[in-house]
């Protein structure tokens, strides 16, 4: 609940279908902050331990696969700000699109559970877990908006 770091990726449906920057937009307008971004493929390795805990999961062999598949890369993310893990879930919104808000960014740009196009951390520890799995320390920055009491009382 306090200032917390985020893990979002825009998986390679949202990616192939040209939303970067209405998610990227609608993060920064709520005024947080991007503080790591990069275009990766994951590899089988890495997608399977980001979502290591749905292994049992029917679905668990075609999740992994679309997500390493390369058609486009993933968009690995970090984001920054006050309660940032619960309200992107939030902006994000439900997992099945057909049950997200309009107005969520699943509820706004997609259909299929399969094809959902974005990811965030559910938790502290999954957001934890997430950005050091996706980012070294190197790539995620340290800094201020020069506006930033203008954001925060
Ligand atoms: P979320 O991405 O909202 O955190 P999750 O962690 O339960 O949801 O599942 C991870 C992803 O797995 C989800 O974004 C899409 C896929 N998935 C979940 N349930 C599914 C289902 N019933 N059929 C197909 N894919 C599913
Ligand atoms: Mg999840």
């Amino acid at each position: 609940g306090g200032v917390e770091r985020t893990f979002i990726a825009l998986k390679p449906d949202g990616t192939q279908r040209g939303l970067l920057g209405d998610v990227i937009k609608r993060f920064e307008q709520k005024g947080y902050k991007l503080v790591a971004i990069k275009a990766i493929v994951p590899s089988r390795a890495l997608a399977e331990k980001h979502y290591e805990d749905l292994k049992t999961r029917p679905f668990f062999k075609g999740l992994v696969s679309y997500m390493t598949s390369g058609a486009a890369p993933v968009i690995a993310m970090v984001w920054e700000g006050k309660d940032v893990i619960r309200q992107g879930r939030r902006l994000i919104g439900a997992t099945n699109p057909l049950e997200a808000q309009p107005g969520t960014i699943r509820g706004d740009y997609c259909i299929s559970v399969g094809r959902n196009i974005i990811h965030g951390s559910d938790s502290f520890e999954s957001a934890e877990k997430e950005i050091s799995l996706w980012f070294g320390k190197s790539e995620v920055y340290d800094w201020q908006y020069g506006n930033a009491e203008w954001l925060y009382a």
